[in-house]
């Protein structure tokens, strides 16, 4: 799975497919980790002899001694949220100063961006899309409205200081308009941030040079995806996404290395499914068994803490996000928490208006007309926790592996069976 230099590790489904823990798992074969897309709304949780690290904005790849970590160009950046992510990082004991490097051309979230997406999240009549509210789609609609800040115009003063003044008065405006929200104050935004300029100007360089330099010298980059190929701006179950790029094409735009740089796209898919927030989700289980996908797998936000909505694999999903992917390697995570279940219900294809089909509907009401076709396949009862060998695993659970792998059209080559970096199973 990593024998090539340039590795896409992203998340095959709605997001936290474990993607955490396999980029820090694959990170030992690295010498860079490269984020590519979102902000402060991932939430990324590794753990380390037990120790807990959650990670919002930093690449996980800086868990790893002499392995560096880079914040592209995609990625929308909250100073605060990265310093305090620093502030945790160094107290744990771990040298960020020196090996980590934040894109100049990233964008700046602002206080009036988590304003404005308060407003429109909560008021009436608006569709909710259970966002994380941490300013990110309101950040990047700034950004492709050639309005945004970005890190190099946050080191300047003078612009930073127009910026805030410019962007206050038309914000404030608007949200006042439109949701009654109380303004915010230019001037107390401007102190502040000009403060966090500082703190962050030792990090910032032009990270597509690093990367671009690193490949020639022959060093090894992992683009570290955020959220998952189901959240994707244009590939996602729109318009309940995130507002960026999400899929393996985002790390190119997202980090400016070339197509023809990456050598493998490396899938994170859950045994099972899970989604957190509105839209669409064919093989949602709202029964007790939803319930007990979400109490063994502890399938609350990582950010947020809200609960997840919790199903089974869907599979013309997972082939449609290989696809728009073209993802050779997947990595299938928490395997054990299906260990308790008799049967396990694998949605094949889906029947929509009386026909069956493997066609993803591009509209939320195509979605809703959905009937999930199922097959059931045997459970194994007994513990998979913490096995590290194909071999080991009971005879249904192999089954259960070979089965997603033909069906998905894509070679699995890791399994996880439980959070520890230990927990793995690398395939023969
Ligand atoms: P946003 O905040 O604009 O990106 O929200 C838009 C949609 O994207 C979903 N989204 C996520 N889904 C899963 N995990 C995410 N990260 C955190 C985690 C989330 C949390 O790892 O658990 O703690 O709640 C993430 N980030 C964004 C979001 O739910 C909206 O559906
Ligand atoms: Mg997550």
């Amino acid at each position: 799975m990593t024998t090539k230099k340039t590795a896409v590790v992203l998340g095959a489904q709605w997001g936290d497919e474990g993607k955490g823990k396999i980029v820090d798992v694959l990170s030992e074969k690295f010498n860079v980790v490269a984020r590519y897309a979102g902000g402060h709304n991932a939430g990324h949780t590794v753990i380390i002899k037990g120790k807990k690290f959650v990670l919002h904005l930093i690449p996980c790849g800086v868990l790893r001694p002499g392995c560096k970590g880079v914040i592209g160009n995609g990625v929308v950046l909250d100073p605060a949220a990265f310093l305090a992510e620093v502030k945790m990082l160094k107290e744990q004991g771990f040298p960020v100063g020196e090996q980590l490097f934040v894109s100049n051309r990233a964008q700046v979230i602002l206080p009036y961006h988590r304003m404005i997406e308060l407003a429109a999240e909560t008021a009436p009549g608006r569709t909710k899309i259970g966002t994380t509210r941490r300013g990110i789609g309101p950040a990047y609609e700034d950004k492709i409205h050639r309005n945004g800040l970005r890190v190099v115009d946050l080191m300047n003063p003078a612009l930073l200081r127009t910026h805030i003044t410019n962007a206050c008065h038309e914000k404030n405006s608007i949200a006042h308009a439109l949701f009654g929200t109380e303004p915010l104050n230019p001037a107390k935004i401007y102190e502040e941030y000009a403060r966090l300029a500082d703190q962050v100007a030792p990090f910032v360089t032009d990270t597509a040079v690093l990367l671009n330099n690193a490949i020639a010298d022959g060093e090894s980059v992992m683009f570290e995806g955020a959220q998952g190929a189901l959240l994707d701006i244009d590939h996602g179950t729109y318009p309940f996404v995130t507002s960026s790029s999400s899929t393996s094409g985002g790390a190119v735009t997202g980090t400016g290395v070339s197509p023809t740089a990456i050598g493998t796209v490396i899938g994170v898919t859950k045994a099972y499914v899970t989604r957190v927030g509105e839209g669409p989700f064919p093989t949602e289980d709202m029964t007790q068994y939803g319930e007990e996908l979400r109490e063994r797998g502890q399938e609350y936000g990582a950010t947020t803490g809200r609960p997840r909505r919790c199903g089974w694999l869907d599979l013309p999903l997972l082939r449609y996000s290989n696809m728009v992917n073209g993802t050779e390697w997947l990595v299938v995570t928490k395997l054990d928490v299906l260990d308790s279940m008799d049967e396990i219900p694998v949605c094949t294809s889906y029947e929509i208006d009386g026909e069956e089909t493997d066609l993803i509907p591009a509209d939320v009401r195509g979605f809703e007309s959905i009937v999930p076709i199922y097959t059931k396949l045997p459970g194994w009862k007994t513990s998979t926790e913490g096995i590290t060998e194909f071999d080991k695993l009971p005879q249904a659970a192999q089954d259960y592996l070979r089965f997603l792998e033909r069906e998905s059209r894509a070679k699995i080559g890791m399994v996880s069976t439980g959070p520890d970096r230990e927990q793995t199973i690398t395939m023969p």
